[in-house]
């Protein structure tokens, strides 16, 4: 039997995360590697959650600390060791200067005060899904500090507008575990390939549909939303739309993002600013979101647009297919 290059054995990897890093650094000649590095030790981190989340069942790391985090939300033995991953990469890293987290109510200072960047992230976001098996995800946010290099980073790294992220992205560990981020001008995904302890391109440059059937919010919470979006969901069920939520926001938002959709997290009357976190949920998503053609609102104004006043301040979040999401809005008016 001839071995062809076309032979299933001898058919190329693909673009290994490293190499797409490489190569996206050298289209900008005054690029120093730094936020390249920052990428490789999100993805490093990523990697190994992904061999926790994978074994959790089997060295109970599933279920409750039996303590809450600063949002009041039950930490997960996950949550913690998705935060302790992640905030020693990063600080091993050296890049960043400093570290928001949803598990830590101050800012987590590296000891890298010469590192050019800051990272707000949420280590592991609807991690009640762990014990039952469903997807669960890491975002995380990227800005140029704006202190000196140097000095001891502040508050006002963190609290830059949306529109000043460098970086953003999500790593979803679900059928597969997949990276998708972008630099500021387009939306790649890259599927973790465990046998070669790789991150491989497999969505090229995402475009979102303009569109979509499927609409993605908590109905238990309806009687409590605004009538405008009561509105806007009864027109989705008068089309015959189809319902999708899972109760982890990485998982809808990645579904909505490759098939079309919205994803809703409206005010209720027990989270009347929403639920969803500014600096590491919603600026992130929504700058990737941008990139892929999709928008993100918090109602009144594009989230980008949100000017923050503290680190873990809550918004509303519609983000999704710019047809749905200006359907919903024009329902808001
Ligand atoms: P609810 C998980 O806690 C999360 O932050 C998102 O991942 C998810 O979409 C949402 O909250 C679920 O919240 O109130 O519908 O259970």
């Amino acid at each position: 039997m001839e071995i062809t290059a076309s032979h299933p054995l001898a058919l190329p990897v693909g673009v290994t995360l490293d190499r797409y890093i490489m190569h996206r650094q050298t289209a900008f000649p005054y690029a120093t590697g730094e936020l390249s590095q920052l990428l490789r030790d999100i993805a490093l981190a990523g990697k190994i959650i992904h061999r926790e989340v994978n074994r959790a069942g089997l060295i109970d790391l599933t279920g409750g600390m039996g303590i809450q985090n600063v949002q009041g939300e039950s930490q997960q033995k996950l949550d913690m060791i998705a935060n302790i991953r992640f905030c020693r990469a990063l600080k091993n890293g050296g890049e960043a200067c400093a570290i928001i987290s949803e598990e830590d109510e101050d800012i987590i200072f590296t000891g890298n005060n010469n590192g050019k960047y800051v990272v707000a992230i949420d280590p592991l976001d609807g991690s009640s899904n762990i014990d039952v098996n469903v997807s669960i995800g890491t975002i995380f946010s990227i800005y140029r500090r704006v202190t000196p290099i140097g000095s001891q980073p502040a508050l006002s790294d963190f609290l830059q507008g949306g529109r000043q992220q460098v970086a953003a992205g999500y790593i979803l560990y679900g059928s597969s575990t997949i990276l998708v981020y972008t630099t500021g001008h387009s939306a790649n995904g890259f599927t973790y390939d465990a046998s070669l302890g790789e991150f491989i391109l497999s969505h090229p440059d995402i475009h979102s549909p303009v569109d979509g059937q499927i609409y993605s919010c908590n109905d238990g919470n309806i009687n409590s939303y605004d009538q405008g979006v009561q509105d806007y969901l009864t027109s989705c069920r008068k089309k015959q739309y189809t319902a999708r939520y899972i109760g982890s926001l990485v998982g809808d938002f990645h579904r909505n993002l490759l098939k079309g959709g919205i994803y809703l997290y409206p005010p209720t009357k027990k989270n009347r600013d929403g639920k969803l976190r500014l600096l590491y949920e919603a600026f992130p998503l929504a700058f990737l979101a941008e990139k892929a053609g999709c928008l993100a609102s918090d109602g009144q104004q594009s989230i980008l647009d949100i000017v923050p006043t503290s680190l873990h301040q809550r918004t509303p979040l519609y983000i999704g297919s710019p047809i749905m999401v200006n359907e919903l809005l024009s329902h808001l008016q």
